[in-house]
């Protein structure tokens, strides 16, 4: 199974820093990368790609990079190499010591975003978590994605149901709180997001960007300005007209859904002219929004992260789903479809148990676990919280919540520093792993072979590509996979497997690989080769060798699967789930202004700047590159603030200083700034560049995040600006 690594020449890989998966082609001499290419051939990019991954190849040769295990030998971010062995003896006798303690419950995990990116570890994590039965972990996902995915919960019956848009077929695309022109999309793997767009116009339709700030999407097509956090209200609002002026698709709800009634009840209540008090979008262009939306021949609304982390980002996303399908704009070409890939997704999650809510909530703050994973809000209280299933260690895998996460601020570090034990698979010391006991150095993705496994089941041209590592792991650092199968193995369990059978396999010497589980998924799938009964099929070793390129599978999403996409105790879409009645009662009444906050802080992706941590590579974050707040001239104008003034953001939680800049492309009442910066890890030159942590604005209190879901609310924070004055040389 081991490929060969070439030394020269050029090797075809794809990037895994964000969704599109976008196919390269690295230049590879003396066994290093010289240059990273875009592939015109790939199968899905077709020549796309942005220069992340080119920033990629820095990482990889940082100086700042670990490459042995790091030891903490003093305060935070003190660390010494020691040897791989001393290191994993040492964490696996105090795991063990704290699990005869204290039981199972006592070890927790955290999971980041980059890990999520290869397949070793997806599918190791999992094993990891059962082998070593720990309950409590946690992720930043209630920072991204857990409110789209309770949605679906609610209403298909199962969280792993994830509706995809249909661009490349559809006459009307509403885009809402996601900016792909920079983000290059989220749940949906589609590197040709702009030429998908793009399409729609070609064939005489629209495209609507429902965003506080004309961005870089919007600037492209038509641009809906709106007051962060207000998004239930403009949704509710354009349900309502539609409901009202008697264009839902009353067959497609009567043969797929239930509670319609309920729903238009509860709607009524919604009209555009009270939306347009809370929202500041006015009546007129919500009553036409939703008209015209209602009467395309084919439509689809589709959010992302800035209608998720939200206070009502569950209800935001219902609202959006719910928008399809009473147009009758679900499972047809052209609409939010269910999709399908070389695996089918939710068969899968559904058959591990995957797509559970509420399985086991957070200890101390009650918020729930969204297909088992605890929004990291609760971390700081499940840890320093006495009682019976206290968190006493903790392992990191990749991420960086002192930075990423809600919640977060000096009670987080005080936390971490309380732990038993604490230690971290990572790349970099950075502003959380810096409090942990060990950080071991994990390979970077152009150091192994991979599947794009997070993106198979949301591909709108379902596609599939296995390229092998480009290079040979840098200095002593493993893969994750690796990593978690040692402390399973030296915990005395064999390895770390989903059940025991497999780790019994272990003990007597028959070791299971990711590429062994990889291979029989994609063998034994329809497009598979079945282990030789359809030789014309795939396996993960064919389309390595054969396919460089990748492989399509499909030029479109199949429709017309509904029935077998509804988990639903009657099989229907339930349009009103009971746990939806207290979120839109809360909406109804909840002020939406206030005099000492005055202004909706949102955040702000940056081309070149992915969440916390590529900020160490210089070409993409020269010096004096931070986060700069952006305002609206007029309330500049109010607040007495110019061009490039320092300005104090206040929020109830807490303050950052930051430079700002003024734009017209803000809509007045909003304050934009970027998340993940404010750097004080061991990444030199990231931590030279100043900015602020954008996420000390948000809450700390797990009362008042997102109450379905357990989001952190980092979209629309009620914040006031003022300018820093200088005065005898000190800031006031
Ligand atoms: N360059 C770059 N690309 C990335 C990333 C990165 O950090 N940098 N991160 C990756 C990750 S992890 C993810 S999950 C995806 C996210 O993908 P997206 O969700 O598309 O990411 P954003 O660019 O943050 O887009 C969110 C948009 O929501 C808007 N917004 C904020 N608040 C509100 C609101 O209250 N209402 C409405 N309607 N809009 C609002 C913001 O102005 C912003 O334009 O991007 C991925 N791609
Ligand atoms: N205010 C605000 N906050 C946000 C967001 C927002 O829009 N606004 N977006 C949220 C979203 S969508 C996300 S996904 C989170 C991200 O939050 P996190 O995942 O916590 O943070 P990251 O900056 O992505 O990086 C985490 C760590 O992963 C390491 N890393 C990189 N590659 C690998 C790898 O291959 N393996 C391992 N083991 N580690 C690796 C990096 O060195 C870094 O230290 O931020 C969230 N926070
Ligand atoms: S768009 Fe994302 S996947 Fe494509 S090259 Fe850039 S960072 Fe990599
Ligand atoms: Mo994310």
């Amino acid at each position: 199974m081991k490929e060969q690594l070439q030394v020269n020449g050029e090797v075809k890989t794809f990037c895994r820093i964000c969704e599109p998966f976008c196919g390269l082609i690295a230049d590879v001499k003396g066994g290093r990368i010289v240059e990273i290419k875009p592939n015109p051939d790939h199968v899905l990019s077709k020549g796309h790609r942005c220069m992340k991954s080119s920033g990629m190849v820095d990482v990889t040769y940082d100086r700042d990079r670990i490459l042995s295990p790091m030891k903490r030998v003093g305060g935070p971010g003190e660390f010494e190499p020691v040897s791989w062995d001393e290191a994993l003896d040492d964490i696996c006798n105090r795991l063990k010591k704290i699990r005869d303690e204290h039981g199972h419950d006592a070890f927790s995990t955290f999971i980041g975003n980059p890990p999520m990116f290869g397949y070793g570890v997806i599918f190791w994590y999992g094993n990891f978590k059962k082998t070593m039965q720990t309950r409590w972990n946690y992720s930043i996902n209630s920072e991204d994605s857990a409110a789209y995915v309770y949605a679906s919960y609610l209403l298909f019956g199962s969280s792993a149901v994830i509706l995809k848009p249909d661009i490349w077929r559809s006459d009307f695309v509403i885009l809402i709180g996601t900016n792909p022109a920079v983000s290059h999309g989220s749940t949906v793997t589609e590197p040709l997001f702009r030429d998908a767009l793009q399409s729609v116009i070609a064939r005489g339709g629209r495209v609507v960007v429902i965003d506080p700030r004309k961005t870089e999407t919007a600037s492209r097509y038509e641009h809906v300005g709106i007051r962060a956090g207000t998004d239930a209200w403009l949704l509710a609002a354009m349900a309502q007209v539609i409901i009202h002026e008697g264009l839902t698709d009353q067959p497609f709800i009567q043969k797929y859904c239930s509670n319609f009634d309920d729903f238009e009840r509860v709607i009524a209540q919604f009209t555009p002219e009270m939306a347009a008090d809370h929202c500041g979008v006015d009546a007129d262009t919500i009553r036409s929004l939703a008209l015209a939306f209602a009467k395309a021949p084919t439509a689809l609304i589709s959010g992302r992260t800035g209608t998720c982390t939200q206070k009502h980002g569950t209800l935001n996303n219902v609202l959006q789903n719910c928008l399809n399908l009473i147009t009758g704009n679900v499972d047809r070409p052209g609409g939010a479809v269910f999709g399908s890939g070389i695996i089918n997704f939710v068969d899968m999650m559904r058959s591990a148990g995957m797509d559970k809510v509420r399985e086991n909530p957070s200890r101390t703050t009650g918020l729930p676990d969204v297909m088992g994973l605890l929004p990291s809000i609760s971390m700081v209280s499940d840890i320093l919280e006495p009682g019976e299933g206290q968190v006493k260690s903790m392992m990191m895998l990749g991420g960086n919540p002192m930075l990423t996460s809600g919640g977060n601020g000096p009670r987080m570090a005080e936390a971490l520093e309380s732990l038993d034990l604490l230690f971290s698979l990572d790349l970099y010391i950075n502003e959380t792993n810096k409090y942990a006991d060990y950080v071991l150095p994990v390979t970077g993705f152009y150091e192994r072979e991979d599947i794009p496994l997070l993106g198979l089941g949301n591909m709108i041209r379902p596609a599939f590509f296995a390229p092998p590592a480009v290079i040979k792991k840098q200095g002593e650092s493993r893969q994750e996979w690796e990593i978690l199968q040692s402390i399973c193995k030296r915990m005395g369990y064999g390895g770390a497997y989903p059940n025991a059978f497999f780790r019994w396999l272990a003990k007597l010497g028959i070791e299971l690989k990711p590429r062994h589980f990889a291979e029989l998924m994609v063998r034994t799938s329809p497009f598979g080769d079945w282990f030789g009964l359809r030789p014309k099929g795939l396996s993960v070793k064919k389309v390595m060798n054969k396919h460089p390129d990748g492989v399509s599978l499909m030029k479109a999403m199949p429709t017309g699967v509904i029935e077998k996409k509804v988990f639903t105790e009657d099989k229907k879409v339930n349009l009103f789930h009971p746990e939806l009645r207290p979120e839109f009662e809360a909406v109804l009444n909840e002020e939406t202004t206030s005099k000492k906050f005055p202004l909706r802080l949102h955040g702000q992706r940056k081309p070149v700047s992915q969440n916390s941590w590529m900020h160490n590579v210089r070409f993409l974050a020269p010096g004096n590159h931070s986060n700069v707040a952006l305002i609206h001239p007029k309330d500049a104008a109010l607040a007495g603030i110019a061009d490039d003034d320092e300005i104090v953001i206040t929020s109830a939680n807490g303050h950052v200083q930051v430079a700002v800049k003024l734009s017209q492309n803000m809509t007045q009442g909003n304050v934009s700034l970027p998340h993940g910066w404010g750097h004080n890890g061991n990444w030199r030159h990231a931590n030279s560049l100043g900015g602020a942590n954008s996420n000390v604005l948000s809450s700390t209190q797990p009362e008042d995040s997102e109450k379905l879901a357990g989001m952190s609310v980092l979209n629309g924070i009620p914040v006031n600006i003022r300018k820093i004055e200088i005065k005898d040389g000190a800031t006031v």
